[in-house]
């Protein structure tokens, strides 16, 4: 990436511009992003993960989430270095419209957006799409394939998700290193070509 085009924090680092930009991982409930980030990151993620009780089931859907036990309650946090010019801060984002607040801090400075889906939940990335609309930033979509799920054509999870055509659709396994690197660049990617 060019570093006069890109409008992240700048740092001398042994004679080269090292870029550090501010990357956001969002997504429905239980969609994966804690998992994404914490297979991305090369620094110990800071997850603020807290245990759910029964008393919250009617607020956050647990269907197709066995085993999920706790969920973030404000933010995921990680580090991935791309190359040797480009810095990712990788920031996990709630996507449920109560952070609606959180959404109006993280989305400062943030080039770019990974959108998590899960195909066999599309409804609930709904609330997603109209808060990455709202706030204007520039999104791909990873489709996390859970063990099982149904198989959907892109044309179909476009039309579902009224995506533009110029915006990418990846899929990825939020558990698998490269598949989620590979999520990652197909969005810088697309920011780069924005910027040309
Ligand atoms: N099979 C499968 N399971 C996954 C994948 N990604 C995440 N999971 C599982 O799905 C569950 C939810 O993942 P999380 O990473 O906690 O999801 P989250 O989006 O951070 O959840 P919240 O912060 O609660 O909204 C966990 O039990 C993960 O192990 C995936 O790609 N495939
Ligand atoms: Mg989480």
């Amino acid at each position: 990436m060019d570093s006069k085009h890109v409008s992240g924090e700048k740092t001398l680092l042994h004679d080269k511009v090292q870029i550090a930009a501010k990357i956001l991982v969002v997504g429905h409930f239980a969609v994966g992003k804690t998992t994404f980030i914490g297979t991305l990151s090369e620094i110990p993620p800071l997850r603020t993960e807290e245990t759910m009780t029964q008393a919250a089931a009617h607020i956050d859907d647990l269907k197709g989430t066995t085993g999920k036990t706790t969920t973030t309650v404000a933010m995921d946090f990680g580090r991935l270095t791309l190359n040797e010019r480009l810095v990712l801060y990788l920031f996990g984002t709630p996507g449920q419209q109560r952070f609606v607040q959180v959404w109006e801090d993280m989305t400062r400075g943030a080039l770019g957006a990974l959108v998590l889906v899960d195909p066999q939940r599309l409804k609930e990335s709904f609330a997603v799409m109209d808060l990455v609309e709202k706030y204007g930033v520039p999104y791909a979509i990873a489709v996390n394939h859970f063990d099982g799920t149904l198989a959907r054509s892109e044309e179909e999870l476009r039309e579902a998700l009224d995506l533009l055509p110029e915006t990418p659709v990846v899929t990825c396994d939020a558990r698998d290193e490269k598949s989620s690197a590979n999520a990652l660049v197909a969005l810088v990617r697309y920011l780069q070509s924005r910027t040309r």
